[in-house]
């Protein structure tokens, strides 16, 4: 059972490799650049790393597509820095998680090469092959990043599936052997002392393409326990799986407290609400509050002792936080910190993006400036399909996964500390005013407030294991709520806007103190100011 998992009561801090930390000057971050800013995440408290991939890949979709499941990428080092990484981190209790990109591999992986090669080779049945004629493929599935989802291979004149990019072919879950071979590579990584895994587009691995099915596929979770059986269960791991098709009835199935398949899924339901029903999420709509806190509430009441939640605003593939929900302007500071206390107060293991501990924000570059294949493939698109360039920019300076990967900002020299060399990608120029030197030692930081509510979640167990009750749930601009368990009431109340409003919810006792605010002053009479948050603790 996963009652006592040590992943319950952690942290863990994501890190974009190529965006973190550069120490060979190539402008590009690597593995030694992360070992040598572990004493900074040892100071904010997390528990464990997940790392976005860093394995051998022609790195088309920055590492998402792996050539070599068994070897690092010499851009971010080798087999021997990467063993070095996990004793090092270890020393600090930190433990390393590997992301394990499964659905597909690159176009120029070994078994890729043999496939493609006869419909008779022994790798072809490794990946989705389907007959048609040069011009007419199979169907008009389309493909995540653009395009059709079915590229034809004139040598063996058969087309081959891929939900993503061209050079991302999907992999036959189908193929037993191939499942075989997943598992003798991941029980490898497991040797070697990896703390768990990220698995990504883990709901897509069951396509039925003939059946038009990409996610939820009807093999699905037969897979998973398979894989988890063969791998996970032999050791203490964390294992998170990526699932944009999450409801809280398949992730009670994916977190079951048996343990028979993963400990926990990312889902996206509070993160697709600010786009136009049945559209992309380049299809800007605004921020509907009170369905916000629908999502958030069911997730929570839903999987309380069923299942386990991820708490995430950021990652490597989303817009910054305080741009799209807060105020990256004048009430950066505030809104940054309203949002990391309105998350850390829930139940299940919080997620850090790299950065976002600083409230790092949105970029909004020229077209020239953006690297991601999604972003510059839709640009192209979009513009074909007779969209004004403003409104894609728009929709981009929203949206595009590279608000997510401009480089860390670590101190206001030379590139913000990321590299001596020439980054990458452009930095973001606020790195003068946002920066991690600058906040590292003020106790009124954004940093700092994250570092506090890492330490509560240690500290007090109604964190981990107290129930949720949404309070004002109605209320146009309040989000607070009330966790409990045996002993301890946890009361959490932020004000979502830069407007002031009057609380109707007063305190519930005079036994509870402050645990923590984003303002210095505490008005008593409940008026909340723009974006303040505060939580309470009290004894029962
Ligand atoms: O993301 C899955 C995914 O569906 C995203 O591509 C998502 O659709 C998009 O970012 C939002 O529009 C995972 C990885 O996190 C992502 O970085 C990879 O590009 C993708 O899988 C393919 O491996
Ligand atoms: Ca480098």
């Amino acid at each position: 059972m996963n009652d006592n998992k040590w992943w319950k009561s952690a942290v863990i801090y994501q890190i974009y490799p190529r965006s973190f930390a550069d120490s060979n000057h190539d402008g590009i971050g690597d593995l030694q650049g992360i070992i040598s800013k572990l004493d900074y995440l040892e100071n904010l408290g997390i528990d464990a790393v997940w790392l976005s991939p860093v394995c051998k890949s022609p790195q088309d979709d920055n590492g998402y597509d792996i050539s070599d499941y068994q070897d690092i990428d010499p851009m971010f080092g080798t087999l021997e820095d990467m063993d070095e990484l996990i004793k090092e981190a270890g020393k600090r209790n930190i433990r390393i998680i590997m992301d394990l990109v499964l659905n597909h591999s690159s176009d120029e992986h070994y078994w890729f090469k043999e496939a493609k090669k006869s419909r008779e080779n022994p790798y072809h049945d490794y990946y989705v092959w389907r007959d048609g004629a040069e011009g007419t493929p199979p169907n008009d599935m389309r493909a995540a990043f653009g395009g059709s989802a079915w590229e034809w291979v004139p040598e063996i004149k058969q087309y081959y599936f891929h939900q993503f990019a061209v050079k991302q072919p999907d992999l036959n879950w189908e193929n037993p052997k191939l499942r075989k071979e997943i598992y003798t590579m991941i029980n490898w990584w497991i040797e070697k002392g990896v703390g768990g895994f990220r698995l990504d587009v883990i709901d897509q691995i069951a396509k039925e393409p003939d059946k038009r099915i990409t996610n939820n596929g009807p093999r699905l979770h037969e897979f998973l326990r398979e894989l988890s059986k063969e791998t996970f269960q032999k050791a203490d791991l964390v294992t998170v799986g990526e699932a944009w098709g999450a409801t809280t009835e398949l992730a009670k199935l994916y977190s079951n407290p048996d343990n028979s398949e993963l400990s926990m899924v990312f889902q996206f339901e509070h993160i697709c609400l600010d786009q136009l029903e049945g559209k992309e999420k380049w299809d800007l709509a605004p921020l509907p509050f009170l369905r916000l806190k629908e999502v958030f509430g069911r997730w929570q009441e839903e999987l309380f002792e069923k299942g386990w939640n991820s708490l995430f605003w950021n990652n490597h593939d989303l817009p910054r936080i305080v741009s799209r929900w807060g105020n990256d302007g004048k009430y950066r500071v505030e809104s940054a910190k309203m949002l990391a206390i309105l998350l850390h107060g829930m139940q299940g293991t919080p997620y850090i993006y790299q950065g976002e501990e600083l409230g790092m924000t949105n970029a909004a570059y020229e077209i020239e400036e953006y690297r991601d294949i999604e972003t510059l493939n839709l640009y192209k698109e979009r513009l074909e399909n007779g969209y004004a360039k403003e409104e894609v920019m728009r929709s981009i300076h929203a949206k595009s996964r590279d608000n997510a990967r401009t480089p860390m900002q670590w101190n206001d020299e030379k590139n913000a500390g990321f590299t001596e060399g020439t980054p990458w990608i452009k930095l973001n120029p606020n790195y003068k005013e946002i920066n991690a030197a600058k906040q590292v030692n003020d106790r009124n930081s954004i940093f700092s407030c994250y570092k506090e509510l890492i330490r509560f979640r240690k500290q007090y167990p109604v964190f981990v294991r107290g129930n949720f009750q949404m309070l004002l749930a109605n209320h146009e601009s309040i989000f607070a709520y009330i966790r409990e368990d045996d002993q301890t009431q946890l009361l959490v109340i932020c004000n979502f806007y830069d407007q002031t409003v009057d609380c109707p919810y007063k305190m519930p006792g005079e036994d509870m103190r402050l645990l923590i605010s984003n303002y210095k002053d505490t008005d008593q009479n409940f008026i909340l100011r723009p974006y303040e948050a505060r939580m309470y603790l009290g004894e029962k």
